[in-house]
C-alpha cells in the first residue's frame, strides 16, 4: 500500500512554514529531503559508533567498519553490482567522473575521442573537456533535437575506434528527459572499445539499476539526491576494469605496501578509497536504499510519474507557458518559461513568496540553455512525497507569476 501521509510523515523538514505559507519543496533535482530514519542511522552513528574505519583493532572501530562494509553490500545490491568490491565510495556524482576521466589519462593520447551528449550536466562535461587537455583527445557531442531528444545517427556516425570514452546521463537534470542508455550502451559496445561511462545522478531516487544488464563499465550517482546525506555518492566500476586502471588518490588505506622505493596497492575497494571516509554518511546511505526498498521502486515510479504528467497537463495550460522537452520521455523533472514575461528567477521568486521552493537558471546545463537561446527555465522536480495539492500550488502560483509579469 502506498500511503502519502505515511511516508511525508517520515520527513520532518516537510512540515514547515515558509514565507507564512506551508512549505512545497518541489527541488529535488538539486537535492531531496531525508527521511528520518536517515537521519536517526547517521546521528546514532556519531553519538554510539564513531570511530574510524578499517584501522581499528578496537570495538568501535570494528562495529564502524562492520556498519560501513553492510551499507557497501545493500548498494551493491541496490544497483545489482557482481561484487561488493566494485562499489567505492566516493563524496558524489561529480567527485566520480572526476576520478574516472583522471584515472583513464594514460589510455587516451591525441585525437582519441570522447562522446557525450548536448543534455550532460556541466559535471559530465568539464572533467572530460580537462581530459582532452591533457591527451589531445577530442570532444564530439551527441545533439538533440526540438524535444531535447538525443539524435543517436549521430552517435553512429561518431563511433569508431578512436572512441575511447562515452559518457552519457541517464536522466537530464535540466529536462528530466530520459535518454536510451541500453540502446546507446550496446551501439558503444559494437563499434568500439571505449569505455562506458553512465551518469547516475537523476536515475538513481527514480529507477531500478541494474548494472550488469546495463553492462556499462562505470555507474555514478550522488547520495543526497536519493535521501541520503550530502557528502556520499558511489562510483562503481566493473571488477576487471577497476583492477586495470591506476589509482585517483594516494594515501592511507590505499596502499598494500609503502615505502621509499615502491608503494603497491590495496585490492579493490580500498584502492580507490584514500583517506577517512565519510562513515556517517555511508552509512546513512545505507539505510535511504532501506528507505527507498520499503516504499518500492514501482510504486516511487508510478507516483512520480503521475504527478509529473498531472504537474505538466495544468502547467501547459496557462497562456504563453512552455514546457522545454514536452514531447520527450520524462521523468521526475518539468522544466518551462512563462514565454516573454521576465527571466525564469523572476517566476522563481514569486513562487518562493508562496512557499513552492524550485530551481531557476541554467541548472548546470548551459548547453541545452544555449541549444533553446534562453537563459534558463523554471524546474519543479519531484520526489516520492509530494502531493497532487502541492502540484496545485505551484500552478496557481505560476498563474499569480504569469498576472504580475504579462
Ligand atoms: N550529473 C547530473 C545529471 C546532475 O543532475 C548533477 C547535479 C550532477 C551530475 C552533480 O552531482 P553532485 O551531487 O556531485 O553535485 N545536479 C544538480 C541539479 O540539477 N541542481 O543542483 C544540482
Amino acid at each position: 500500500m502506498f500511503d502519502i501521509q505515511e511516508i511525508r510523515s517520515q520527513f520532518s523538514i516537510l512540515n514547515q512554514q515558509v514565507n507564512g505559507k506551508p512549505l512545497v519543496y518541489l527541488d529535488n533535482a538539486a537535492t531531496s529531503q531525508k527521511p528520518n530514519s536517515v537521519l536517526e542511522v547517521w546521528n546514532q552513528y556519531y553519538t554510539e559508533l564513531n570511530a574510524n574505519v578499517h584501522r581499528g583493532i578496537h570495538t568501535l572501530s570494528q562495529l564502524a567498519t562492520e556498519e560501513m562494509e553492510l551499507s557497501r553490500r545493500k548498494i551493491q545490491k541496490f544497483i545489482n553490482a557482481k561484487n561488493d568490491f566494485e562499489v567505492i565510495f566516493t563524496k558524489g556524482t561529480t567527485e566520480g567522473i572526476n576520478l574516472i576521466s583522471y584515472i583513464l589519462t594514460s589510455k587516451l593520447k591525441k585525437d582519441d575521442e570522447i562522446i557525450i551528449s548536448y543534455l550532460e550536466h556541466h559535471s559530465n562535461i568539464v572533467p572530460w573537456q580537462l581530459l582532452c587537455e591533457r591527451t589531445g583527445a577530442k570532444l564530439r557531442v551527441i545533439p538533440i533535437d526540438e524535444n531535447g531528444i538525443l539524435q543517436l545517427d549521430y552517435l553512429d556516425q561518431f563511433l569508431s575506434e578512436k572512441t575511447k570514452v562515452v559518457s552519457v546521463n541517464q536522466v537530464s537534470n535540466a529536462l528530466g528527459i530520459v535518454n536510451p542508455i541500453e540502446e546507446i550502451i550496446k551501439k558503444t559496445r559494437a563499434s568500439s572499445n571505449a569505455y562506458i561511462v553512465i551518469d547516475g545522478a537523476q536515475s538513481a531516487p527514480h529507477f531500478k539499476i541494474d548494472v550488469q544488464a546495463l553492462d556499462c563499465d562505470f555507474f555514478v550517482f550522488s547520495g543526497h539526491k536519493m535521501y541520503a546525506p550530502m557528502g556520499t555518492g558511489i562510483l562503481y566500476g566493473k571488477q576487471e576494469v577497476l583492477e586495470d586502471l591506476p589509482p585517483f588518490h594516494g594515501g592511507g588505506e590505499m596502499i598494500a605496501v609503502c615505502s621509499f622505493d615502491q608503494t603497491t596497492y590495496a585490492g579493490l575497494p580500498f584502492k580507490y578509497e584514500a583517506g577517512t571516509p565519510n562513515v556517517g554518511g555511508n552509512i546513512a546511505l545505507g539505510a535511504a536504499v532501506d528507505f527507498i526498498n520499503k516504499v518500492g521502486h514501482e510504486n516511487i515510479q508510478n507516483h512520480e510519474n503521475a504527478l509529473l504528467e498531472y504537474a505538466q497537463k495544468n502547467l501547459l495550460e496557462i497562456e504563453g507557458l512552455k514546457v522545454y522537452g514536452e514531447n520527450a520521455n520524462r521523468t521526475g523533472v518539468v522544466s518551462f518559461n512563462l514565454i516573454g514575461m521576465g527571466i525564469s528567477s523572476d517566476v522563481g521568486m514569486i513562487l518562493d513568496k508562496m512557499g513552492v521552493a524550485v530551481r531557476t537558471g541554467h541548472h548546470c546545463t548551459q548547453p541545452i540553455m544555449d541549444f533553446f537561446d534562453i537563459a534558463g527555465t523554471v524546474r519543479a522536480s519531484f520526489a516520492v512525497y509530494n502531493t497532487f495539492e502541492e502540484i496545485d500550488l505551484l500552478v496557481e502560483g505560476v498563474k499569480k507569476a504569469h498576472r504580475m509579469l504579462a
